[in-house]
């Protein structure tokens, strides 16, 4: 007999083809197996999720037999992880797997701010380069200052890249960190105001919630540039907003946001602002990589072992 298991969101094919030869794999975001899925509720002992879509405690209530909450990704803010271990529910992530890659985003993210790429795409697609108009001048990352909130892993990964784009780096992290040579700064907004561009990559929780807020953004200032590739929530969206539309900062590039992807549609419109439909970890080889490490967290929970990447 095949365990059943539910899965949130989609993963990658080869990943999927695996889950469905392993188990009888119940898909959450298809309408059409709402009524197998009520009735396979009782059977269900393990969950595949998104870092972005995680597990509500209704749905760990309507579980009976659930044991792992395996996520496909580093992010746990959209599982309660006490609840879980209230239940003996193991939670899962990828880590390590997807640092570079979402680093990568990061500088990405920052250059298309910088050299003004989207833009640039559009007037060439639109016969305004060949009609004569001139395009305006970018701006180097060279000799700015980043400054990284959370050096974790991924603040980590992006601060060697920055540097290796001749910018340099400094940071806030709510723990000490001795294994740097990267100046530290005590608040949000001496970092802010010490730094050309503010590179988010802490981990979203409440304790994070909106702590880029108004003050912060007005720290780094007009000619300052806001990258996010950790959480939306991390952000205060409005204070956000305001300072791009007033100019109070110059530019974004985000990869997150609050209510995605059924983000505010302000941002459609914000000016000097890159958007990007979450994508950070999203690269063939990093979803391969992380699909293992979901397929061998819900093994080794049904075999009756440990599984590796636990986190509560
Ligand atoms: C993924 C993420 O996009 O790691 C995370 O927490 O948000 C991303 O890597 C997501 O988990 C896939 O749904």
């Amino acid at each position: 007999m095949k365990e059943h298991i539910l899965l949130v969101e989609p993963m990658m094919k080869s990943i999927e083809d695996r889950l469905d030869a392993a188990y009888t794999v119940h898909r959450l975001y298809d309408p059409a197996e709402a009524t197998a899925i009520e009735a396979a509720l009782p059977s269900i002992r393990a969950v595949a999720t998104g870092g972005a879509s995680g597990l509500s405690n209704a749905w760990i209530e309507r579980l009976p037999r659930l044991g792992i909450i395996a996520i496909n990704g580093v992010g746990t803010d959209k599982v309660d992880l006490s609840f879980a271990r209230s239940r003996n529910i193991h939670v899962t992530t990828t880590p390590g797997v997807l640092t570079d890659d979402v680093a990568d985003m990061g500088i990405a993210l920052l250059l298309a701010v910088l050299r003004r790429i989207p833009e640039g795409d559009r007037m060439v697609r639109e016969g305004r380069w060949a009609g004569g108009e001139l395009f305006p001048l970018g701006r180097s990352p060279k000799g700015k200052r980043i400054g990284i909130v959370g050096l974790g892993q991924i603040g980590r990964a992006l601060g060697e890249r920055a540097e290796a784009f001749g910018m340099a780096v400094r940071y806030w992290n709510r723990s000490n960190i001795t294994d740097t040579a990267w100046v530290r700064h005590e608040t949000l907004v001496e970092l802010a105001r010490d730094s050309d561009i503010l590179a988010v990559c802490i981990a979203a929780s409440p304790a994070t919630q909106s702590i880029v807020n108004a003050d912060v953004l007005s720290a780094l200032g007009p000619t300052g540039i806001l990258v996010n590739v950790a959480r939306g929530s991390v952000v205060d969206e409005d204070a956000l907003l305001a300072a791009l539309n007033a100019g109070t900062i110059a530019g974004a590039g985000l990869d997150v946001f609050v209510s995605e992807p059924r983000i505010r549609e302000d941002f459609y419109r914000a000016p000097n602002t890159v958007l990007m439909p979450h994508q950070g970890s999203a690269t063939i080889e990093t979803r391969e990589a992380m699909g293992e490490l979901v397929l061998a967290n819900i093994a080794a929970y049904l075999a009756g072992e440990q599984p590796p990447t636990v986190v509560n």
